[in-house]
């Protein structure tokens, strides 16, 4: 009898002791043709079995039902999934819903599910369960820095069906920093003349790909600092002379956007003009962390602007930048979200604070009534070792597997309108420390799949051994996918 072993762990899990034999007469049957849910279970199943399962609207083997009196029963992206041995229902009010309720399914199937070929001798079989689920928070987001080192679209892209396998909704794109401007802009061309960057059909394919699964893509552009990638090419908006080059080393630089400029500000709305062509996302990053000031206090124009502005002082300018994008953002149906460093010098009024250096500045940004996302480098980087030890993989500090999954985005202290502003949590990839996809894939699982879980599952659900046991069959299928992990000790011992 197969068990039931999904990550995040569902709401409620009732299996009855019998299965389900699917075989090459599966059909689903999808509110209407072309169903993107019904679609991508549709791939997932044809691959690996070689069947033709046809999509067709109506009634089919494995069911996929929308019904929104069920809305207020699941949410926007809650379903019920029942597997009898006559077939399987999955209910959901809204399509959100179904394509996690999809993802369940993919997990209920044998590891061989997620082979990239036919394979034979596999008894395509399933518990007979009936599950409720619905998650407890609505951002549940994994990053990626493409920056530091440069991954390729079909990385990216595997990596964005693995949040999907998790019912991760967001993926955060880190695509510009010192180290390389990773996006095509057709205005500035420079940008990306001498880095390995994506094009801006490739960066539409991966928000294609994204939306197919069920996930929005949030690009960042990175402002007023960790800007020497552009001043490398563009001198001309910095504040002291160049020539400036791209960073080679790790750390945070003085040569930052000169903000009294006004060409400077045409510049990075005109990228913003082309990003939000690419990207439909509500949310748009613009960094905003680690921005030193040493050469705004020296710069004429700067000063300048303080003074016309009535600003306070260099601090009052970094938050004077980012209200200009927090209006142009709203001006275009968008909402910024920024690092916590968008606190200093007052908080811009449509702002969305991701809370890094720990979990104050989440807090500070929900008393004063705005929206948070949860990443604190104490529990969700995943560039840290899982270890102390020379020889462990990571770079500055260590956040093992069962520290991070222990991290509850709703701080004890907060009131319940407070903790109604945290959208939810995310887990962030920088990738200063590796450069291969193997590389990158050991710092991710299985920890990204514990930041899953926190952002879906009800924390009195949680329980971290319950976890590492689930864990092990997840590892299954990413030994047939090829992926890599870090065989943690307190997964395997
Ligand atoms: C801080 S998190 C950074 C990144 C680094 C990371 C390394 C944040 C907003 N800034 O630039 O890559 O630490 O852990």
């Amino acid at each position: 009898m197969p068990s039931v072993n999904i990550i995040p762990r569902p709401t409620l899990v009732a299996s009855a002791s019998n299965v389900l034999h699917l075989d090459a007469d599966t059909t689903i049957g999808a509110p209407e043709a072309e169903h993107p849910a019904a679609v991508l279970l549709a791939a997932y199943l044809r691959g690996p079995t070689g069947w033709t399962v046809p999509v067709q609207v109506g009634a089919g083997s494995i069911q996929l039902l929308r019904d929104g009196s069920r809305a207020q029963d699941f949410g926007a992206e809650g379903y019920q999934l029942d597997a009898t041995p006559d077939g399987v229902c999955i209910v959901a009010g809204e399509d959100a819903g179904l394509f996690w309720g999809v993802q369940s399914l993919r997990q209920l199937l044998p590891a061989a599910i997620e082979a990239r070929t036919t394979v034979t001798g596999v008894d395509w079989t399933i518990p007979t369960v009936h599950i409720e689920d619905r998650p407890r928070f609505s951002w549940r987001g994994g990053h990626l820095d493409v920056s530091r080192h440069f991954f390729d679209i079909d990385f990216v892209k595997g990596f964005i069906d693995l949040l999907a396998l998790h019912k991760q909704n967001v993926f955060h794109w880190h695509l510009t920093d010192d180290h390389g401007w990773r996006l095509q802009i057709e205005r500035y061309p420079e940008l990306t003349h001498e880095s390995a960057s994506y094009t801006q059909a490739e960066a539409r394919s991966v928000v294609a790909y994204a939306a197919a699964r069920g996930i929005t893509v949030v690009p960042e552009i990175e402002l007023p600092g960790h800007a020497l990638a552009v001043l490398a090419a563009y001198p001309e908006f910095a504040c002291a002379e160049g020539p400036f080059h791209a960073a080679t080393e790790w750390g945070v630089f003085d040569d930052v956007f000169c903000v009294g400029n006004d060409a400077t500000l045409a510049f990075l709305r005109h990228v913003f003009d082309e990003v939000l062509e690419i990207f439909p996302s509500r949310f748009i990053h613009v960094g905003g962390d680690e921005c030193p000031k040493t050469r705004w206090q020296q710069c004429p124009k700067c000063q300048a602007r303080i003074q016309q502005e009535g600003l306070a002082n260099e601090d009052a300018l970094q938050s004077w930048t980012i209200r200009q994008f927090d209006k142009y953002l709203a001006d275009r149906g968008r909402r910024l979200v920024g690092w916590d460093e968008i606190l200093e010098g007052g908080l811009a009024p449509g702002a969305t604070v991701m809370s890094w250096r720990g979990v104050e500045g989440g807090l500070e940004a929900a008393r004063a009534g705005h929206d948070v996302v949860m990443t604190p480098q104490t529990h969700v980087y995943l560039d840290r070792k899982h270890y102390e030890g020379d020889d462990e993989p990571g770079r500055l500090s260590v956040s093992s597997l069962e520290n991070c999954y222990g991290f509850d985005p709703t701080i004890a202290d907060m009131t319940i309108t407070e903790a109604q502003h945290v959208l939810g949590v995310q887990a962030n990839v920088w990738s200063e420390g590796f450069d291969t996809p193997a590389g990158a894939e050991v710092m991710i699982w299985p920890r990204m799949s514990a930041v899953a879980e926190i952002g879906w599952t009800a924390q009195a659900d949680r329980n971290f051994a319950d976890f590492t046991g689930r864990f092990r069959h997840l590892a299954q299928r990413l030994d047939v996918m090829g992926v890599a992990y870090y065989r943690d000790r307190a997964v395997w011992g």
